[in-house]
């Protein structure tokens, strides 16, 4: 009896051990590890978004085992102000960052201006939140604003709140400088300018920011991590070695065709992004032009590569959740224009891959309309963190394990010209409306299902004046609703 007894409570001791030791585990699979991957000025010219020749093997792979976003919007068409509205989890006219920062100006404590903690000083951001709920949070180059390439190397337009540790690689690239061709001399970063350079990919930033990212990796933490990687490429200088070049034969390169409205500009706000020196260009500068960013975006996708490399490697791919976007998207040619700063679908639309481990749409691709907006509460989701109340977006979750859902009818994108007015774009399932000035500007309507490049304007048509009423006063809300 006693032995049976003696045998009973063993068993039920064993029991409540073996609980423990499940809980324990649970809870410690729990706490996922974040790997988030941000490239500058990435459009969708991507193998794993159909284009014919771009080769991104390995974006294609995170796409492989992750959700791939095929209607993915940023806010803001323009470095700043999109990273401050998707790290603070915010839109453009709460952040009230609507402009990079002007350089040599400078706030009373020393910041670059403008900056988002004048006007939300005590707004917690993504990495933030992760670094108050115990995670190892850290930065690799460029996540906040930086000025390319004059700020490679420095903390840039940086928010200390946000990492406990960060790296600010400075590689060939930012040394070279005086090699890169460009449409005006001694300007870099905010006109078209190329090299294809000597040397290997790991003198490179890039390649140095893969290098300090893997070595984050490799080093034992004894919390989950939260490790921000901000790749300089694609954005100008498209600097990369020759072979990336050599990928791409720039008398193979096909130019986009412009229609009418491109051809006359009309509206003018729409085109209003276009720089004089642009204009002038041979189609030979034009198509070597989409060489260099080819090949930018092919070395960036490899130094990328060697980071998911590492993460298998290191054992860490199951129990961390990967995400891999742009902060806006880029023309190249398209619509007779180049770079950002437009609200055309090409300036708008960014790549998003979301791989979290045991999601069950991985290796399907999601037609949702999703905004960058959306990510803060995603991954606070996805890692069980409780998220602040004021935040914008929406929780991808459910697209993550059934990628035919629907979370949202519209995503909308914003731009400032100047300091002279708005634009406003919004983009539903079927239609792309952008309203100028609140229409004193013009307004424009395309049908993407019809129409996907965007060369007939229908704002004007009457058989489609109840879809711009409808739209209007959607973006009108919009806009009214976050000043
Ligand atoms: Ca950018």
């Amino acid at each position: 009896m006693a032995s049976l007894h003696l045998l009973r409570r063993l068993a039920l001791r064993l029991f409540f051990l073996s609980l423990a030791a499940v809980l324990t585990a649970y809870a410690q699979a729990a706490k996922l590890n974040v790997l988030l991957l941000v490239a500058d000025d990435l459009n969708c010219d991507l193998g794993s978004y159909g284009h014919s020749r771009v080769q991104s093997p390995n974006i294609d792979r995170l796409a492989g085992r992750g959700v791939r976003f095929e209607r993915a919007y940023c806010q803001f068409s323009l470095c700043s102000p999109s990273r401050s509205s998707f790290l603070t989890g915010r839109r453009p006219n709460v952040t009230q960052i609507r402009s990079n920062p002007r350089s040599g100006q400078f706030s009373t404590d020393y910041k670059p201006t403008p900056h988002f903690r004048e006007f939300l000083p005590d707004t917690v951001t993504l990495p933030q939140l992760f670094r108050q709920q115990g995670y190892f949070v850290a930065r690799v180059g460029k996540l906040y604003h930086y000025g390319v390439p004059g700020q490679i190397g420095t903390s840039g337009l940086d928010d200390l709140e946000s990492w406990e540790y960060f790296v600010n690689p400075a590689g060939r690239d930012k040394a070279e400088q005086d090699k890169v061709f460009t449409l005006i001399p001694g300007s870099y970063g905010a006109t078209l300018s190329w090299l294809a350079s000597d040397g290997s990919d790991l003198e490179q930033t890039d390649g140095l920011s893969a290098t300090a990212a893997i070595s984050l990796l490799e080093q034992q933490h004894d919390k989950p991590f939260f490790l921000a990687v901000g790749f300089y490429r694609p954005h100008t200088p498209y600097v990369s070695p020759k072979k990336y070049f050599d990928l791409y034969p720039p008398d193979k390169i096909a130019l986009p065709s412009l229609s009418a409205d491109d051809r006359s500009r009309t509206p003018e706000a729409g085109y209003a992004s276009a720089k004089q020196e642009q204009e002038t260009m041979t189609d030979r500068q034009r198509r070597e032009a989409i060489q260099a960013y080819w090949a930018a975006t092919t070395f960036m996708d490899a130094q990328l590569g060697r980071v998911l490399s590492a993460l298998d490697r290191l054992q860490l791919a199951a129990n961390t959740v990967v995400v891999l976007l742009s902060d806006h998207g880029y023309h190249l040619y398209e619509h007779g224009l180049w770079q950002k700063m437009s609200l055309f679908e090409n300036s708008a639309r960014v790549p998003l891959i979301i791989a979290a481990p045991g999601a069950k749409g991985n290796g399907r691709l999601s037609r949702a309309l999703v905004e960058l907006v959306d990510l803060y509460p995603t991954l606070a989701s996805l890692c069980g963190l409780t998220a602040p109340q004021y935040l914008e977006g929406t929780n991808l979750k459910p697209v993550l394990d059934d990628p035919t859902t629907n979370v949202k009818e519209a995503a909308f994108t914003q731009l400032r010209r100047g300091s002279d007015y708005d634009g406003y774009s919004i983009r539903t399932a079927r239609w792309r409306y952008t309203l100028w000035d609140d229409g004193r500007r013009g307004e424009q309507l395309f049908d993407m299902e019809d129409d996907p490049r965007e060369t007939r304007n229908l704002a004007a048509d009457p058989k489609r004046a109840e879809v711009v009423e409808s739209l209007k006063s959607q973006l009108r809300a919009y806009a009214q609703a976050q000043r």
